[in-house]
């Protein structure tokens, strides 16, 4: 049993030596004999579980006694990332528990490597969730996180001979100690069947049901404040054998059940900016909503009462349309089986419902073929054609012509008929939020335009931010110490105060040491990278980083085609003097994203190629870092001197990335877009190197007729560069791999690649330019970390809490 809790450092690592083995004992069931080191890592975990349950039951407690609104975080998508670091640090108890394994001869930094990532994501969405998450319980408000536990998570990205390759990912392989079943909250979901209705009393008779029960994983905030739930759901069959079936000899048809509820959570669905086609996706959209819309109105009824004072008590937030359907299901819920009327059901949704936007993709905009919708959740259609009336009605009150009308309607009637989920989710909550400044205007004057003209004050800009524990104090202990010194910690609560540095920016002492700390964090990385690639990096060399998920929009063949004319110049000019860089890609293609993969398949030649050209040397190197994740983001994004964020202006919605790397003291090398532009007014001008087109003018040359083989060709190095890349200097094995997409680039080039590119070369020349005043860098490098506090998830949740959900 656990030993008598003493207040001293000594008396608390002796309590968490204690607490391990009898974790690794009586929970484990391992002796230290037999303890391998994944046994280690859980009784570690175990361990300091125990002092996370506590202060879960006290914040329960407390959020019952205040009878306060709760905060309801509806995704499909959480991308966690590891949690014991999190955990220790937000607990202040890293140096305990690597003491205590000391005294067990383990090092915590290894086991900390053994956690797999939790990575139920594809990128910025769901790791936006996952900060928000984090900010919440820092916050101190109640909040629950609802998505689906996936078995096999984000694919496992090998790279053979340069292409991508996935593999399922088996996160939960040795178990998950961080997650609690709780089979007593579990609902049933159901599938297609039939609507009848009784005397005005609507019976919905489902053909399939299948049980969805919570699993949660306690979410901790910085120094233990607040512990939330991230309540995740499993499926589960109504009846997972059929005996009669099985003893008849009809083994596998007797566990169809199970298999057809298991395919429910089977897998994440790799696609992050187009809308998955799949029955099955809506499958796993309705069951994780409806689950969790009725654990909402189960919990509101036993605690408070009436379901009529929910909107008082509950804020529902959709991330993106995939928790659409929510709007139908609490809809279906406030009136078949609470008996409330429309109106009054359709104002309670309303009023508890918001919705955020994530992207204006019309590729990735998800609606429903209506004959898919309709056989699956019949009484669902029901609601949402009433729905429509409803609103159709208002905007022929509001004198909207036939065009915006048509625009606004739930169906959309161009073609084969479908569901639109942006436009219910759009209409079923009182708030509608964009997540950066140009991102929320651009909503009003494009996808949302019709829907902005009948409702002017739903859509707000909420820009996003990332959790400064995870994403400085974590990842980054070297600066967080040196800023620690040079202005106290209160920046780890309140990242705003990170502001006091600007003062000091000029600083030459301070700049030499923020210089250390980002050489230490480059030789860190380099050892890893040499591990993971065998590539010898020169840590003195400036690192370029461009990591993210692989997108046309995001123009990693901007910086492909640049880095090819870069090492022509190189080799046409040994004698300059160059600065030595190091090109870091890193990122996954969605599986059937065919010039995503092919872009990854470039980046490999031509550092397969360039690597090995002794002539450049180590003046440029290029890496592709395979399987790119959380727990590499952690590791690269402190060791970075300039991050890549090129994207077509007017297409990235906000970027995160970008905000990560900027507290990291790295120069943003980007354009005017998604926060990219917020940014900059906080860094300064001078500390961030910004390029290229507009969104306006972006939208003004496709308006006018742009012709890229114009551009290409009155450019001398992108023609070099392009016709490099055509011909097969980087594919001698296969000359024409490449001849598809360059031709693609002289005929269209949709994302502007050509446009930007004298440009972005022009502003790389800047960069190295820059890189060559050493004070100037550095001084630079200050002035980004002390001025992007405002990019914590905290001011994010923050303004969450006051404008959208009426929270304290
Ligand atoms: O809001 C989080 C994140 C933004 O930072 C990115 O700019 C945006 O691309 C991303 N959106 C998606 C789109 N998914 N869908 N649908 O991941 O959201």
């Amino acid at each position: 049993s656990a030993a008598r809790v003493t207040n001293s450092p000594q008396g608390k690592v002796q309590e968490f030596e204690t607490r391990i083995l009898d974790a690794l004992h009586h929970r484990v069931g391992k002796n230290e004999r037999a303890a391998k080191p994944h046994d280690w890592y859980n009784a570690a975990v175990l361990a300091l579980r125990d002092d996370i349950i506590d202060k879960w039951f006290a914040s329960t407690a407390r959020t019952h006694e205040a009878a306060g609104k709760r905060v309801y975080y509806l995704s499909l998508e959480f991308l966690i990332g590891r949690l014991l670091r999190d955990a220790l640090s937000n607990l202040g108890c890293n140096r305990v528990m690597e003491q205590a394994l000391e005294r067990h001869g383990l090092d915590l930094a290894r086991l900390e490597e053994l956690e797999p990532d939790a990575a139920l994501g594809n990128g910025g969405l769901g790791r936006l969730a996952a900060c928000f998450m984090e900010s919440l319980a820092s916050l101190d408000i109640p909040a629950f996180g609802y998505g689906i536990r996936y078995i096999n998570g984000m694919f496992r990205q090998r790279i053979d001979e340069g292409w991508q390759v996935e593999l399922p990912e088996t996160w939960l392989a040795h178990g998950n100690p961080w997650e609690f079943e709780r089979r007593e909250s579990a609902y049933l979901i159901g599938f297609g069947g039939e609507v009848t209705s009784d005397q005005g009393a609507i019976r919905w008779a489902p053909a399939e049901q299948i049980e969805a029960t919570a699993v949660d994983t306690p979410v901790v905030g910085w120094q233990g404040k607040r512990v939330n739930t991230l309540r995740l759901w499993t499926a589960n069959a109504l009846d997972p054998i059929q005996l009669a079936a099985f003893n008849a000899g009809d083994h596998a048809g007797a566990l169809a059940g199970q298999v057809r509820a298991d395919t429910l959570v089977r897998v994440l669905y790799p696609a992050d900016s187009t809308a998955a086609g799949q029955e099955l996706r809506l499958r796993q959209e309705f069951f994780f909503s409806s689950a969790s819309i009725q654990d909402i109105v189960r919990r509101h009824v036993q605690y408070h009462g009436d379901i009529r004072t929910l909107p008082d008590k509950a804020a529902i937030q959709l991330n993106d349309t995939h928790p659409s359907v929510a709007v139908a299901e609490l809809m279906r819920l406030l009136m078949d089986e609470h008996h409330l009327t429309f109106a009054e059901s359709w104002d309670i949704t309303r009023a508890t419902i918001g919705y955020t936007n994530h992207t204006l993709l019309p590729e990735a905009l998800e609606s429903w073929p209506l004959p898919l919708f309709e056989r699956m959740l019949p009484r669902h259609m029901q609601i949402i054609y009433a729905i429509n009336a409803n609103v159709l009605r208002e905007a022929r009150r509001a004198g909207l012509d036939d065009a915006a009308i048509a625009a606004i309607s739930l169906i959309d009637e161009h073609g084969e008929r479908r569901v639109r989920m942006a436009n219910l989710a759009f209409v079923g909550a009182h708030s509608v939020n964009g997540v950066a400044a140009l991102h929320t205007g651009l909503m009003k004057e494009t996808v949302f335009a019709d829907l902005h003209k009948l409702y002017p004050t739903r859509i707000n800009n909420k820009t996003n931010g990332v959790t400064p524990r995870r994403w400085l104090h974590q990842s980054n202990p070297r600066l967080t110490g040196l800023v620690r010194e040079a202005i106290g910690d209160g920046f780890i609560a309140d990242a705003e105060r990170l502001s006091d540095l600007a003062a000091m920016a000029g600083d030459a002492a301070l700049g030499e040491r923020v210089d250390e700390v980002k050489r230490a964090n480059k030789v860190d990385l380099s050892n890893h990278l040499r591990e993971l690639t065998g590539l010898r990096l020169d840590p003195d060399a400036l690192f370029d980083v461009q990591i993210k998920r692989i997108h046309e929009y995001k123009r990693q063949l901007l910086n492909l085609i640049e880095t090819v004319a870069l090492y022509d110049q190189i080799r046409s000019h040994p004698e300059r003097d160059w600065v030595p860089r190091v090109k870091i890609f890193g990122g996954k293609a969605a599986p059937t994203y065919h010039n995503a993969k092919l872009i990854i398949k470039l980046a490999n030649d031509i550092a397969r190629r360039i690597n090995s050209d002794p002539s450049v040397g180590e003046v440029l190197k290029v890496v592709f870092v395979p399987n790119y994740n959380v727990s590499l983001a952690e590791k690269i994004i402190p060791a970075a001197d300039l991050s890549e964020q090129i994207s077509t202006a007017g297409m990235e919605a906000s970027g995160t990335g970008n905000m990560k790397f900027a507290f990291n003291g790295a120069l943003t090398i980007g354009t005017l877009d998604g926060a990219n532009i917020e940014i900059m007014d906080r860094v300064g001008r001078d500390n961030i190197v910004i390029f290229g087109l507009t969104a306006e003018e972006v939208a003004a040359t496709r308006a006018k007729g742009y012709n890229p083989r114009e551009v290409i060709e009155s450019s001398h190095e992108l023609a070099q560069a392009v016709k490099c890349i055509a011909d097969g200097v980087f594919s001698p094995d296969e000359p024409d791999r490449y001849r598809g997409l360059m031709d693609a680039l002289m005929q269209s080039d949709w994302f502007m690649v050509a446009a930007d590119f004298d440009a972005y070369a022009a502003a790389q020349r800047d960069v190295d330019a820059r890189w060559q005043n050493r004070a100037g860098w550095r001084k630079s490098a200050i002035m980004n970390i002390a001025n992007v506090g405002w990019f914590s998830s905290d001011r994010t949740i923050s303004e969450y809490a006051r404008e959208i959900w009426g929270v304290k």
